[in-house]
């Protein structure tokens, strides 16, 4: 390569490394919004119904490395135009719920929210994956608001109880990127665990539903002693 080629290749690189970051602080961007946006939902869920619905949230970037793995997988260029079309999780947002009707109470709820579309749902709760992974996967379109112009950015949600999460946190150290031969058994009792705690989230939230019924009840008995 000549001087002149070798200079108009560094430009090339650089600007496609300026318009890489701009990429990535979109989505940064966007995974912000949506936080917000279930922040003010838990808020609002506290306010009228005296019960936070979500423990936590957590966001994250995809690592540059795992956005070249997945294109490459999908036999894909690493272009920016690819990144955008076809990697629907650059941005995640992980809601942590305490039971498992919040999970599709809060799914219901930012989808009717102005502005932000719901373009795809993969319910791993009713229909759990091979491993026993649950968690309900929502790819949002929400509208980006900068100085001079505003852009759809695609983010990845997923919801789950803290159940659910503690298994898949566990499950990805363990098993999840490794994948395991079941030699010894231990992806099927990995996936016997993610049983157990699903029919322990089930339980849990019939015990929470019980002791709300009796809290209106007594509600109602004060109310009528009121009225007498
Ligand atoms: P990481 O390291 O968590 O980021 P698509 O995104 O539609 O092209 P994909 O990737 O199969 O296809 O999407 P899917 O099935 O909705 O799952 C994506 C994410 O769900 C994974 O992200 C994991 O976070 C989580 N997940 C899915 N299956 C399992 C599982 O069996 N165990 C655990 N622990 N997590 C799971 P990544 O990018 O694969 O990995």
């Amino acid at each position: 390569l000549d001087d002149a080629q070798k200079a108009e290749r560094g430009i090339a690189l650089a600007s496609s490394v300026v318009a890489y970051k701009d990429l990535m602080m979109t989505y940064s961007c966007a995974a912000k919004i949506v936080r917000t946006k279930f922040e003010i939902l838990d808020e609002e869920f506290r306010m009228r119904r005296l019960r936070n619905p979500i423990h936590s949230i957590d966001t994250r970037l995809k690592s540059t490395a795992s956005i070249m793995d997945k294109l490459r997988a999908k036999g894909l260029e690493p272009t920016e135009e690819n990144i955008i079309e076809h990697v629907r999780d650059v941005a995640g947002v992980r809601v942590v719920c305490s039971y498992v009707d919040d999970i599709y109470m809060l799914a219901e709820a930012v989808g009717r929210l102005s502005g932000i579309e719901v373009l795809e749902t993969k319910d791993y709760i009713s229909h759990p994956k091979p491993s026993g992974y649950r968690s309900l996967h929502l790819v949002l379109d929400v509208p980006v608001s900068f100085s001079d112009y505003e852009q759809k950015v695609k983010v990845e949600v997923q919801i789950r109880t803290i159940a659910m999460d503690f298994w898949a946190s566990l499950e990805h150290q363990l098993q999840y990127k490794r994948g395991l031969a079941d030699e010894d058994g231990l992806v099927a009792e990995l996936a016997r665990c993610a049983s157990d705690i699903a029919r322990t989230d089930e339980s849990m939230m019939e015990i929470r539903r019980r002791i709300e019924a009796e809290a209106d009840m007594d509600g109602l008995d004060v109310l009528a002693e009121h009225v007498r």
